[in-house]
């Protein structure tokens, strides 16, 4: 069984996670993680906090050498900040608890409901917890998560597809894209896969889509969109958002490719895999939604629209010309690239002032705020593509298992044998 735990406050010392249940011999090199670290902190949109912050990763257990050892793995992420905060935030009988009280919940925030389910008279015991600062652990330990499934020939991309009122084309993504060399990376994520993809005829094959080229579209986008202009209205509403002082929410896709069919389970509730992925997309700060292929969408139309038939040839074996269940049957991957889309919520903490009461005096007021982000819809696609990537790696150790990773691949390599003889 794959696990892990974080702990840390925003402003204390630092963030940690214990990771178990990792084969030994995964190669896990700490500039790996620090570029998904990188990425989370980027994306327009971010506040002041993010040039405080350079987040690195340090292993403290369970890797030597580069390599995992099968032992639990314990990260920790240095908090740049806790410079300024120590005196407040100090562990020990020192902590100016009388300094930087807060005692006005924020609407929107874990604040009163966090205040008064654990009795704290002080809202920064449940700020501190709650901040979405608490993904860059999560990150981290997606991040290993992503470099054994990387072994298993499996990839993650994850891309934001709304911001605010700004929508990306649904379609042929990266089409117009100028610079898009030919081949796969020339055409949209969609057609490329309808014309090959690495369904159940490729079980761990290659996704036919230049994951690459689109990489690094996505690394060039200060919102990680892929389609330019729409990239552009979405700066431009994030500024204007920034000068009326509000904030704003988004809706980001992950796709993954090279998945087998036949990771999670129909046979029982918590063992569904749609289940896991949902549960753990929702559990992000400030996701409200999340969608798995067709989605919301599908509810409005006939089944005859919604379901994706069945094909055969020698060549490919089963397949699908459509991936409305986006990847997912009866809880149970089938070989199609996995689909998912999450909705954030607009960030609560807003320069414009919202109604609501001090939890001590009961008087009204309305708060206002120094320090926000404007827009983290793209930092949460990236804590998207790591609760995704856990997930999918907790669904490969239960399948595959082994001590090792060597044994996990030849377990693995047995299955994509066993599926080509059921295949061919
Ligand atoms: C956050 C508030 C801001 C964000 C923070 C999440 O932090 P601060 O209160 O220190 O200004 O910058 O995000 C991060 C620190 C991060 O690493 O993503 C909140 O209230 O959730």
């Amino acid at each position: 069984m794959l696990r892990y735990l974080t702990a840390g406050e925003s402003h204390g010392p630092a963030l940690t996670a214990i990771i178990e249940g990792l084969p030994a011999g995964l190669a896990l090199p700490e500039d790996y993680v620090n570029r998904q670290l990188a990425r989370r902190q980027g994306g327009y949109g971010r506040g002041s906090r993010m040039r405080i912050e350079q987040d690195r990763v340090r292993f403290l257990a369970g890797v030597r050498g580069g390599f995992t050892l099968g032992s639990p793995v314990a990260l920790y992420i240095e908090n740049r900040d806790w410079a300024s905060w120590q005196e407040i935030m100090d562990p020990g009988a020192a902590a100016r608890l009388d300094q930087r009280v807060v005692t006005r919940p924020r609407p929107g925030h874990a604040d009163l409901a966090g205040a008064l389910k654990y009795g704290h008279r002080d809202i920064r015991n449940v700020l501190e917890r709650a901040s979405a600062r608490e993904t860059a652990a999560r990150v981290a330990a997606g991040s290993v998560a992503r470099r054994l499934l990387e072994e298993l020939g499996i990839e993650i991309i994850g891309h934001v597809v709304r911001i605010g009122p700004v929508a990306a084309p649904e379609l042929d993504l990266i089409r117009e894209m100028p610079s898009a060399p030919p081949g796969g990376a020339g055409k949209g994520l969609d057609e490329a896969e309808k014309e090959g993809g690495c369904g159940p005829g490729r079980p761990g094959g290659s996704p036919g889509v230049d994951l690459r080229r689109l990489r690094e579209i996505l690394d060039a986008s200060p919102v990680y969109c892929l389609h330019r202009e729409t990239a552009e209205a979405m700066m431009r509403e994030i500024d204007r958002a920034r000068e009326a002082g509000d904030s704003l929410g988004g809706v980001f896709e992950i796709r993954v490719y090279g998945l087998p069919p036949g990771l999670g389970s129909y046979v029982h509730w918590d063992r569904r895999l749609d289940g896991r992925l949902a549960g753990a997309l929702m559990s992000i700060q400030a996701i409200k939604g999340v969608e798995i292929g067709l989605g919301f969408a599908g509810a409005a139309l006939p089944g005859s629209q919604v379901h994706d038939e069945i094909f055969y040839s020698r060549e490919r074996g089963f397949y699908r010309r459509t991936n409305r269940a986006g990847g997912l049957e009866g809880g149970v991957t089938n070989g199609e690239p996995l689909i998912v889309r999450a909705a954030m919520k607009p960030i609560p903490t807003l320069y414009k002032p919202l109604r609501s009461v001090d939890l001590i005096s009961k008087e009204p007021f309305t708060a206002s705020v120094e320090r926000s982000d404007v827009c983290a819809v793209p930092a949460a696609c990236v804590v998207g593509e790591a609760v995704v990537a856990w997930e999918l790696a907790a669904a490969c150790v239960e399948k595959f298992g082994g001590d090792t990773l060597q044994e996990m691949k030849a377990n693995y390599q047995q299955y994509l044998d066993y599926l080509k003889s059921r295949i061919w």
